[in-house]
């Protein structure tokens, strides 16, 4: 059955879903059909797919739409359209995918979601992508990063069938589909709605913005948070998804209506904000608020930010007879003691004392326990951060030791363990190298793959172990820069992480060479013997550099702690 469109107030919404005997149709073809599994990212946007979100895209994007998107923001049809929303996988299942000329799409269990019917099948150059998209090849650009690091090398488009939606456990109630939102304000007899997106947590300057946009555009409020995938590092869904409930109940009755928007972000600056107002338009509202760098990547490794604060409203400014929606563009909003209220920054009369709090600062001050005061936010809001943002020194954290096989990673690996023991306050788990490859990874070997497999594994334990509040100290070689990357990425997520690297020359791990395995990786009885005929990539991130030629291990063991302490992940005399 062909896909069909709905109309309630607010433009044509496609629905993708299929009825039950197609459903039962397509799920017994499948036998015969190569599946793909979906990827978070996927997941998102194929939920948007099919529940009309991305309105008039009625699959995931071929080669004319991606580059004329990619070019000119606009789908070959002329529609106004600014992101890529393409299905990327490995060569292999893309290949199988254009024989069989469907593809099943499946959720990481196994559950068939949708159907992609095959139209195009490409090799993207994705650098071309994200400086056409983005503006940027710089890889910390999260979009950017995304399509260097993380993106499959070939694209597969298609129009798709929907079986089912990506089944959420949480917050079920607050997850609404285009068509509910519609029916909800229809209901509701709100005829003229403003939208609020954000990915953070929101505090008293966010509910004063979305008050004055209200009145500004005469409308009701509707607070759509993404949930789908933000920026690396944000405050989590869960912990959002808790705040909101409390922040809504700060708005008039019958004013503000809070629904969750599972939304891949790309952190694309001006382009996603256009984006997020076309996806707002098919949710049923007829205002949307962009305020101060939306959808902001932040600043590269020198600091210069990607786009300027108000670039986003510009863009939107100069599409705004198409969109369909009507932005409300807001400057920053600030405090001004004086008359206890806030203000936009443009609003304040120069000379005013005002205040304001950063993500960065109100981070810092979870962190270090220090006061969040009222004028920033809400008791019961603070609670819930504070909650699942413990301070530093009540955090779990990872110690991470990289360095040649010789170097002395064992020996001051099990010295800190000893000295935190002795602290006590957190439990610790020594991941050691040897004991690693004895019980998590056995049946692997010294290859570039193999080792890679060996440091996520260990990485991925260790995040584990820091999301539950306890200290990993883990000690393996760790060759590659790239794994030891994700992993610092990941278990920081999750709490504190410490590179440590034991730089001990190889002349003198050789010279030592405690277990013969130089000796016998010179003679060619080893191979791929790291310093020696296998490469090690030197860190240039590490927090703490130990050259371990005139210091004993148990000095070396006080520096990590001494490190640790600064940091604050300890406190200073003891936990
Ligand atoms: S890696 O690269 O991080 O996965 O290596 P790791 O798991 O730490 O394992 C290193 C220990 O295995 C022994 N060994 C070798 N090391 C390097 N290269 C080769 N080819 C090799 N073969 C065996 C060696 O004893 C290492 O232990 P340490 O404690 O580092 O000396």
């Amino acid at each position: 059955m062909a896909s069909q469109l709905i109309q309630p107030h607010g433009g044509e919404l496609v629905d993708l879903m299929v009825d039950s005997a197609t459903a039962e149709q397509l799920k017994a073809d499948s036998r015969d059909l190569p599946s793909f599994t979906l990827q978070p990212r996927h997941l998102c946007d194929l939920e948007l797919l099919l529940n009309g979100g991305f309105s008039p895209l009625r699959g995931f994007m071929g080669q004319a739409d991606y580059d004329r998107v990619c070019s000119e923001m606009r789908l070959v049809d002329g529609t106004l359209w600014p992101m890529p929303i393409t299905l990327d996988m490995d060569a292999k299942t893309a290949e199988e995918a254009q024989d069989a000329g469907r593809l099943a799409l499946r959720d990481v269990e196994g559950v068939m979601l949708a159907v992609l019917t095959v139209s195009d099948v490409w090799r993207p150059d994705t650098m071309a992508e994200g400086e056409a998209v983005f503006a940027s090849s710089d890889p910390d650009h999260p979009g950017v990063g995304h399509l260097m690091r993380s993106t499959a090398p070939v694209y597969v488009g298609g129009s798709v069938q929907g079986l089912q939606y990506p089944v959420h456990y949480d917050f079920t109630e607050l997850r609404r589909t285009p068509a509910q939102l519609r029916a909800e304000f229809d209901a509701a007899g709100w005829s003229r709605v403003v939208a609020f997106q954000t990915r953070n947590p929101m505090h008293r300057a966010h509910v004063e913005l979305t008050r004055r946009a209200a009145v500004e555009a005469d409308a009701n409020l509707l607070i759509h948070p993404v949930v789908g995938m933000t920026k690396p590092g944000d405050v989590d869904h869960y912990t959002r998804g808790r705040v909101y409930q409390h922040i809504i109940k700060r708005y008039p009755e019958n004013s503000a209506m809070l629904a969750m928007l599972p939304l891949a972000m790309r952190m694309g600056g001006p382009r996603e904000a256009v984006w997020h107002a076309i996806i707002r338009k098919n949710h049923g509202v007829s205002h949307f608020i962009v305020g101060r760098d939306h959808a902001g990547p932040g600043s590269d490794a020198s600091g210069n930010p990607f786009y300027g604060p108000y670039d986003a409203q510009d863009m939107l400014q100069d599409y705004t007879d198409e969109l369909g929606v009507t932005m409300v563009p807001f400057k920053m909003m600030v405090y001004v003691p004086d008359s206890d209220s806030y203000h936009p920054v443009d609003e304040v009369d120069e000379g005013t004392a005002t205040l304001s709090i950063s993500g960065t600062e109100l981070r810092d001050r979870l962190a270090s326990g220090d006061e969040i005061p009222e004028w920033f936010s809400y008791p019961e809001v603070v609670a819930e951060l504070r909650r699942t943002h413990p301070q530093k020194s009540k955090q779990g954290f990872t110690v991470f030791f990289t360095g040649l096989s010789g170097s002395g990673k064992s020996t001051i690996a099990n010295a800190l363990m000893s000295k935190l023991l002795e602290r006590g306050g957190r439990p610790v788990t020594l991941l050691d190298g040897d004991v690693v490859r004895t019980n998590l990874s056995s049946e692997l070997g010294f290859s570039k793959e193999h080792r890679d497999i060996n440091i996520t594994r260990i990485g991925y334990v260790a995040s584990e172990i820091t999301k539950h509040g306890g200290i990993a100290i883990c000690a393996p070689i760790a060759p590659y820069a790239e794994p030891r990357r994700r992993n610092r990425e990941a278990i920081s997520a999750n709490g504190g992480y410490v590179l440590v690297h034991v730089s001990t020359p190889l002349e003198v791990c050789e010279e030592r060479d405690r277990k013969g395995l130089y000796a016998k990786a010179r003679a060619g009885i080893i191979k791929e013997f790291t310093g020696i005929s296998d490469p090690y990539e030197e860190p240039i991130d590490a927090d703490v550099v130990l050259p371990t030629v005139d210091q004993t291990p148990d000095e070396e063991a006080q520096i990590i702690i001494d490190h640790l302490e600064a940091e604050g992940y300890l406190d200073p005399m003891g936990d």
